[in-house]
């Protein structure tokens, strides 16, 4: 018998030593659903989790709805639960209607991780809460985000007078969160900063220009506004340019898509706050991969962000982070 095992072990060693070291029998499949797919953030998403299939040997399935909103993204999710696949990397539209979507694919006996943004609280694996079955949350730090959205707004305008937030619509945990840390940000350190009512522009940029422009027609002393997205950000550009007040009313941009390079160079746009979505698709993959093979993975993984404007844009160091198209 002990023969046996000791042969045995010496063709694992075998076995192990001639492939390359990561191979598995199996060729897992990981399927990643993005909040929309023509959208900058989610296609460089979709570049990291990529790279870290091919690194890992996995097939990364890419499938998602046009739109950022849950009545198109849960039918997109019905059909990767009927394909079964090794797991869901998914960015929730919404932190309760997704809920219920997502328990079915962990009832089927798929592994769920939220990506970007969460369903819930965000806390996941406590036992506590209905919606603590996802098994990671991968993302940026966005009550920081909107902290420092704040300060480089505050900075820009002078630390007085009248600013808004651009966004997307309630129930969005990444947007929520940037306007909370926004606002603490704001009344905690900027007295003399007024945040007027933000408005919602259901990520659509050509709502969100006009959007600001009725906002100054109404406040003809607005001085800034954070656009706490990629199309909130741009929408509301486009808006203080198209009011004739580019450089007078101050813009402070969440997200960092390749024209956003142009803004910031004729001064339209003071600050963007990129995200490294690339880190989150990679390791989205890597801990889905982790845990398929057995392994204990992170309950929740913080990526950064890059800071950019007109003094550090053309370093090629700060530009990487710009989003692929
Ligand atoms: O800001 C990102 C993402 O983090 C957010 O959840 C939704 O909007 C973007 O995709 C940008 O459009």
């Amino acid at each position: 018998i002990l023969k046996a095992v000791a042969a045995a072990a010496l063709a694992t060693t075998i076995g192990l030593a001639a492939s390359p070291s990561f191979a598995q029998d199996k060729k897992f499949t990981i399927a990643l659903i993005p909040g929309l797919t023509t959208d900058g953030f989610y296609i460089t998403m979709r570049k990291g989790a990529q790279a870290a299939a091919d690194a890992l040997g996995v097939e990364l399935v890419f499938q998602g709805a046009p739109e950022f909103n849950p009545v198109v993204q849960v039918p997109v999710l019905d059909a990767i639960i009927a394909r079964a696949p090794d797991a869901i990397l998914i960015a929730p539209t919404d932190t309760t209607q997704l809920v219920e979507p997502l328990r079915k694919a962990n009832e089927a006996g798929i592994p769920v991780i939220t990506v970007d943004t969460f369903i819930g609280s965000g806390v996941y694996q406590t036992g506590a809460g209905d919606a603590d079955f996802p098994l990671s949350y991968i993302a940026s730090d966005n009550i920081l985000g909107g902290r420092i959205a704040a300060r480089a707004l505050a900075n820009a305008i002078g630390g007085e007078g009248k600013v808004f937030v651009s966004n997307v619509n309630p129930g969005i945990s990444t947007t929520d969160q940037r306007e909370e840390g926004f606002k603490l940000e704001m009344s905690e350190n900027f007295p003399n900063i007024e945040v007027l009512e933000t408005q919602f522009n259901k990520n659509d940029a050509n709502n969100a220009a006009s959007q600001l422009q009725a906002v100054f027609a109404r406040n003809a002393d607005l001085k800034g506004v954070f656009g706490a997205n990629l199309f909130s950000a741009l929408g509301s550009a486009n808006g203080v340019q198209q009011a004739g007040q580019s450089g007078t009313i101050k813009v402070v941009a969440f997200d960092a898509p390749v024209s956003i390079v142009d803004n910031i160079n004729s001064g339209l746009v003071d600050v963007a706050i990129a995200q490294h979505p690339a880190e989150i698709g990679y390791y989205g993959v890597v801990s889905a991969f982790a845990h398929l093979t057995g392994q204990s993975i992170p309950v929740s993984i913080g990526t950064g962000f890059t800071i950019m404007d007109k003094a550090n844009i053309a370093d090629p160091e700060i530009a990487k982070y710009l989003y692929n198209e």
